[in-house]
C-alpha cells in the first residue's frame, strides 16, 4: 500500500506536496519522495524513510517548479532498497515521472514483454519502473512533437490493455502537466481536488480525500474506475475514459483498515462505514448470544475504536478505552518481519487494570490477519484480571492473498487460512470470537445514495479475484516472495529478486 499526490499550482508546489504526503503518511512509512519540474528539467529528492526525515530544508529548495508528484511507500519484500523508492523517471519521450500505489499481476510476462519487444530495461523490482516504461512506450508511438491530449488519453488506454492489477497512477510530463488514472475496476483510490486562487484554478489528485481537505482544496471527484485525467501546465482539466469495459470495485480493504476514517472514497465515508460496521456487529452478538454476559466494550487502538463504539451503544454495554497506545511507535502491521512485529505490539499498547479486573469484556478490533497480535493483547487482557476474554473482529476471516497492493501475508502465516472460526478461537486464545459476516461488512461500506459502487474487490475474504486473471502458480509466486523469511532475507537469491514485484 502507498500513497501518492500529483499537483500543478500557480506557484512553486513543494510544500504542498510535502504536506500532502504527510497527510497520507499512514499510506506508507517506508520510503517517500517527491519530483517536481518547470519548463526545463526535473528535480527529484527520494530516499528511505518518513516524509520528516526524507526532507530536509536543502531538498525543499531543490525542488523548483509548479507541478510535481509525491509518493510514501509501504514496505514489501525486496522493496526495501531506496533505489526502489518512487517516483521513477525516464528521459525519452519528452521527460516523464511517475509514482504509482498498486500492484501489478502480470508484472513477471510485461517485464520480458517490455524487453523483448519494446527494448527496454527494467533496473529496480518496482511495478512503477514497469508502468513507467510502458506509458513511456505507449507515448512514445502515439505522441506527436507538439502531445495532444489525445496522445496522452490514447497512451493511457494501451497500458490499460497491457496492464492488468490493482493501480493508481500519478505521471508528470515535463513542461506539459499531470496525468493521473486509474484501474480499470477503481481498485486503488484516487481523488481530484481543485483550489481557486487570484491567477487561476490549481489541482491536485491524491490516493485519500483528506489530503484534499487538508490543503486546502475542494473536492472535486474520484477519478472514475479507468479513467484518466490530464491537467496541463495552465491549469486547465481535461479527462476521457481509457478502459474498454469499467466497473466499480473499489478495494474494501481501505474501508476496513487503510484509509483515514475522515477520507471519503468513491462517496463513501470510511467512518460511517466503520460505524456501520460496529451496529452490524452488535446485531450479530445479539443473534448467536442473546443473553450476553458481556459488561464491557474495548476497543484495541485506533483503527477498531469507530465500529467498537458503536457497537457498545448498540449492545447497550459501557464502552471503556482500556489500552493505551505509545503514540510514537509505528503501525506494528507494516512493518516487515515477524520478529519486529513481535515486540513491537509490548512497546505500543498497555491496559488499565481497573477496566479489566474481574469483567467479561469484548476486545474489537478491525481485523485479524496473523492472529499474533489478537493473540497478545488477549494475553495482556487475561493478566490485567479480565474474567473471559472475548473478541470481535469488524472484518471477516482474511483467508487469501491480496495481490493488488495490499502487503498481506502468504496465506500460510493468516491465521484463518485452513482453520475455522472455533480453531481460531483456540488459537488466538479468545474465550469467544465473532466474526463480521461478508455480506454484512459489505453492506456497512455501501450507501444508498451512492448508485455507481455495487461491488467492492473482496478477494482476501472470499479468493474472488475482480480482474479474472489470478491464476494459481501467481498465488504462488507472491507467497514466495511474502512470507517472513523471504522479507527478512536481506541478501535476497537473484531469482526471488527477479520475480518479486512490488506491491507498493
Ligand atoms: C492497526 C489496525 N489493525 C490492527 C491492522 C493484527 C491485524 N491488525 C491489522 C489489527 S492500527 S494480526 O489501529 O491502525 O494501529 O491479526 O495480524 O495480529
Amino acid at each position: 500500500m502507498c500513497g501518492i499526490i500529483g499537483m500543478v499550482g500557480k506557484s512553486c508546489v513543494n510544500q504542498a506536496i510535502y504536506d500532502g504526503l504527510t497527510v497520507l503518511q499512514h499510506r506508507g512509512q517506508d520510503a517517500a519522495g517527491i519530483m517536481t519540474c518547470d519548463e526545463e528539467r526535473f528535480y527529484l529528492r527520494k530516499d528511505n524513510g518518513l516524509v520528516k526525515d526524507v526532507f530536509r530544508t536543502r531538498h525543499m529548495l531543490s525542488l523548483l517548479g509548479n507541478m510535481g508528484i509525491g509518493h510514501v511507500r509501504y514496505p514489501t519484500a525486496g522493496s526495501s532498497s531506496s533505489a526502489d523508492a518512487q517516483p521513477f523517471y525516464v528521459n525519452s519521450p519528452y521527460g516523464i515521472a511517475l509514482a504509482h500505489n498498486g500492484n501489478l499481476t502480470n508484472a513477471v510476462e510485461l517485464k520480458d514483454e517490455l524487453f523483448r519487444s519494446d527494448r527496454r530495461h527494467i533496473n529496480t523490482t518496482s511495478d512503477s519502473e514497469i508502468l513507467l516504461n510502458i506509458f513511456a512506450h505507449e507515448l512514445h508511438e502515439n505522441g506527436a512533437l507538439e502531445l495532444e491530449n489525445d496522445n496522452i488519453f490514447d497512451a493511457v488506454a494501451r497500458v490499460h490493455k497491457r496492464c492488468s492489477g490493482g493501480y493508481a497512477v500519478v505521471s508528470l510530463i515535463i513542461g506539459r502537466g499531470i496525468v493521473a488514472f486509474r484501474d480499470a475496476f477503481g481498485i486503488r483510490p484516487l481523488m481530484i481536488g481543485v483550489r481557486k486562487t487570484d491567477k487561476g484554478d490549481e489541482y491536485m489528485v491524491a490516493s485519500e480525500s483528506v489530503a484534499i481537505d487538508v490543503l486546502g482544496f475542494e473536492r472535486l471527484r474520484d477519478v472514475e474506475p479507468g479513467e484518466a485525467i490530464f491537467i496541463n501546465s495552465d491549469g486547465e482539466l481535461f479527462s476521457r475514459q481509457c478502459a474498454e469495459n469499467p466497473t466499480y470495485a473499489p478495494c474494501i480493504f481501505e474501508f476496513v483498515y487503510f484509509a483515514r476514517p475522515d477520507s471519503i472514497i468513491d462517496g463513501l465515508s470510511v467512518y460511517k462505514s466503520r460505524m456501520r460496521m460496529g451496529e452490524k456487529l452488535a446485531d450479530k452478538i445479539m443473534r448467536v448470544l442473546p443473553e450476553h454476559d458481556i459488561d464491557v466494550v474495548i476497543p484495541i487502538p485506533d483503527t477498531s475504536r469507530t465500529s467498537a463504539m458503536q457497537l457498545a451503544y448498540k449492545l447497550g454495554v459501557p464502552y471503556r478505552e482500556g489500552f493505551i497506545k505509545n503514540r510514537y511507535i509505528g503501525r506494528t502491521f507494516i512493518m516487515p518481519g515477524q520478529q519486529q512485529r513481535k515486540k513491537s505490539v509490548h512497546q505500543k499498547l498497555n491496559a488499565i487494570d481497573l477496566e479489566f479486573r474481574n469483567k467479561t469484556v469484548l476486545l474489537v478490533d478491525d481485523s485479524i490477519v496473523r492472529g499474533t497480535t489478537s493473540q497478545q493483547i488477549i494475553q495482556m487482557a487475561r493478566d490485567a484480571g479480565a474474567k473471559q476474554v472475548y473478541f470481535a473482529s469488524a472484518a471477516p476471516p482474511v483467508r487469501f492473498p491480496n495481490v493488488y497492493g495490499i502487503d498481506m501475508p502468504s496465506s500460510k502465516e493468516l491465521i484463518a487460512f485452513g482453520r475455522d472460526e472455533d480453531e481460531i478461537n483456540r488459537e488466538i486464545g479468545s474465550d469467544r470470537l465473532f466474526y463480521q459476516d461478508l455480506e454484512d461488512l459489505i453492506q456497512s461500506v455501501l450507501h444508498k445514495n451512492v448508485p455507481d459502487v455495487e461491488q467492492f474487490e473482496s478477494s482476501v475474504f472470499n479468493g474472488e479475484y475482480v480482474t479474472g486473471d489470478v491464476t494459481v502458480d501467481y498465488l504462488k509466486h507472491i507467497e514466495g516472495v511474502r512470507n517472513d523469511s523471504a522479507k527478512s532475507n536481506k541478501e535476497q537469491p537473484k531469482s526471488v529478486i527477479d520475480m518479486h514485484n512490488e506491491s507498493a
